[in-house]
Formats: C-alpha cells, structure tokens, sequence
C-alpha cells in the first residue's frame, strides 16, 4: 500500500514490475506526459491573465473553432512526444492525420502509439471553468521499425495498454490506469511534484447525480427520455441532481468520486453521438471499467468496438454500475 506522500515518479517506477520483461518505455511515456501535464497546466492557470484568449483562426478536423489554448496544449503534446522520440506514433483530436515518428538515432525501436485529446471543453477556458487532457496508449499492432500505419490506431479499445487523464481544475490531478487500478496524483503548485492523493479509485456502486446536456431533450431517443423521468421521479431516493459542466474530464471525475452517470447520447442532430470513440471514450471507458464501472454506447461495451476511422463519434453512457444499468433496462425497450 502507498504512502500518500508517494510522488507520481516514485510510483510509476515501483509499478514498472508489473509489465513482465520491461524496458522501461512505457514508464518514459507516462512520465513525459506528466512533464508535458505541467507544462499545459502552467498555461492554464495563466489564461485570465494573459492574451491567450479568443478563438485562434484554425477550425479543427470536427469543423469546430479552436481556442488558442487548444492550439498550444495540442503544440506541446506533440512535441513532446516527437523530440523526446518515446512512441513511434501519435494521434491527436485536432490533428486531421496520425504522425509517424521516426527515431533521430536509428533505434525506430519504439512500440506505443500514443492518442491524445490535448485540451477537451476548451469552451470552458474562457470562463474559468476546468477543462482537461485525455489520453490513451496501445502497442502498435505492424511491425517495429517500420512507419507506423492507421490499423496501429484504429484498435478496440480492450487493447488499450494505458489511458488517463489531467483536469486542470480547483487543482489539478493527473488519474491513469495500466489496466491494475486506478490511481489519481495531485500536482503540489509550489513544488511541482505529483503526489499519489487518491489511491486505488472506484465509483460507488451506485449514486444519485445525472450528467447529460439536457437542453438537447427534445432530440434525444426514446430511451434516454424515458430515464430522465425515471431520475426525475420524486420516491425515497429520487429525484436525482443534475450536473452537467460540459467539460467530460470533470463531469467524469465528479461522478468517479460521488457516483453518478454521465451521457451523451445521440441526438437528431447528431445521429452518431459527439465525443469521440478514439480520443474521448475509450481511455475514459478504460478508467471506468477499471473503477468498477460500465461504460456502454448504451447498448453495448464501449471497449469493444471496432474503429473504422480515427475521428469516429459514439454515443456514451458511463458511470456507476447500477446507474447504467437502468439507463439500459430503457435503452432496450426502443433497441
Ligand atoms: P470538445 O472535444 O470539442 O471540447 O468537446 C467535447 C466536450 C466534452 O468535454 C463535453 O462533455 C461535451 O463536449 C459538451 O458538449 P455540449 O456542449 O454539446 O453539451
Ligand atoms: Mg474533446
């Protein structure tokens, strides 16, 4: 059992036993990532202050405008990905293509891809409201040494090696799994460090909060409408509490701790969901499933589906166990 003084470097070290005849490659990378989460937060937290507000000119791959802070966390992530030459791949939600990474010193021996949602909610930026970096790691699947290809992208979500997130909130955390828990570190400002503040994660087994965008209600399927009545029913332990921030790392992080399901369904208006399976759902499905919760399209597993593209969108359903299951038992009456 950790101490909770234990710092992110100290455990990812200690935990490197867990990967049977390791290099040490995919400790380099989680702690790139950590070294990168510092560098974005410091933005961050400086974006009341600074002129880094307002829309920056680019309109990304989803045909929605970047905020220039998006741009910047996007920079980094990737930069710090391809100098530090730890993956030979990485994939970002506002990068049109994946970047093949090629080794400056010949070795090309590395063997995670890495695909990352540099800075989701950035509509939240500019109203101080916590935002977060999502990311998601798998062994390339073609062989090592040559460029990597969409097929090493484009794996269900149960081959994911590694996922986590950073919300850069009230105080930001950095939460991952390698598939034996989940774990969650706290950035101390004045050090710099990480430390372990919240071990071994799980979601309640059920809770009494509903996540979803709810002025969207009259577009939603049947299914979905039918359980917000249900949670809006008034009986001994409802009605539930709505809260939504329409920031997914902090919707999810709240319900992690307090209980509760978060959704976003399809709607009329976008027949196929919003978030996006690669970059959004599978690493927060991952983290679920290993808090002891379900995340689903509201049907099925979300781990396992097969992608067919990199910016695909899925309709998500995740939280507490109990909770997705009822949102379920209505699903499937309209299957
Ligand atoms: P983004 O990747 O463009 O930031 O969009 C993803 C975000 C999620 O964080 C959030 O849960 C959702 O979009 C909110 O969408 P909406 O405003 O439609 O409710
Ligand atoms: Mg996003």
């Amino acid at each position: 059992m950790f101490q909770k003084n234990t710092t992110l470097g100290e455990f990812i070290i200690d935990k490197q036993k867990h990967f049977k005849y390791t290099t040490g490659e995919l400790s380099r990378l989680i702690n790139s990532i950590r070294l990168a989460a510092k560098v974005v937060n410091h933005e961050v937290n400086k974006a009341g202050l600074v002129d880094i507000l307002g829309n920056a000119s680019d309109i990304n791959i989803q045909g929605e405008r970047q905020q220039k802070l998006d741009v910047y966390a996007n920079n980094i992530f990737m930069q710090t990905m391809t100098n530090r030459q730890i993956v030979c791949g990485v994939a970002s939600e506002e990068e049109d293509d994946f970047v093949s990474i090629h080794s400056k010193n010949g070795g090309d021996n590395n063997k995670y891809v890495v695909l990352i949602d540099p800075l989701d909610g950035s509509s939240n930026i500019d109203v101080n409201v916590s935002v977060g970096t999502i990311f998601s790691i798998y062994h390339r699947v073609t062989p090592v040494g040559t460029p990597v290809q969409l097929e090493d992208f484009l794996q269900k979500g149960t081959k994911q090696v590694a996922a986590g997130y950073i919300i850069y909130g009230t105080s930001t955390m950095l939460v991952y799994t390698t598939g034996h828990g989940v774990n969650g570190f706290t950035l101390s400002p004045a050090i710099g460090t990480f430390y372990l503040s919240h071990p071994d994660m799980k979601f309640p087994e059920t809770g009494s909060i509903y996540s979803i965008n709810e002025g969207y209600y009259s577009h939603f399927p049947q299914g979905v409408k039918d359980y917000l009545k249900y949670c809006q029913e008034d009986t001994e332990d409802r009605p539930y509490s709505a809260r939504y921030i329409g920031s997914l790392v902090s919707d999810f992080h709240r319900n992690m701790i307090k209980g509760g399901i978060y959704i976003y369904p399809t709607s009329s208006k976008a027949p196929k969901g919003k978030l996006r399976l690669l970059y959004e759902c599978n690493p927060i499905a991952f983290l679920t499933e290993q808090a002891n919760g379900l995340a689903t399209d509201g049907y099925k597993r979300i781990l396992e589906i097969e992608p067919t593209e990199l910016h695909q969108r899925v309709p998500f359903f995740c939280g507490s166990k109990s909770m997705v299951d009822k949102v379920h038992s209505y699903m499937n009456q309209y299957p």
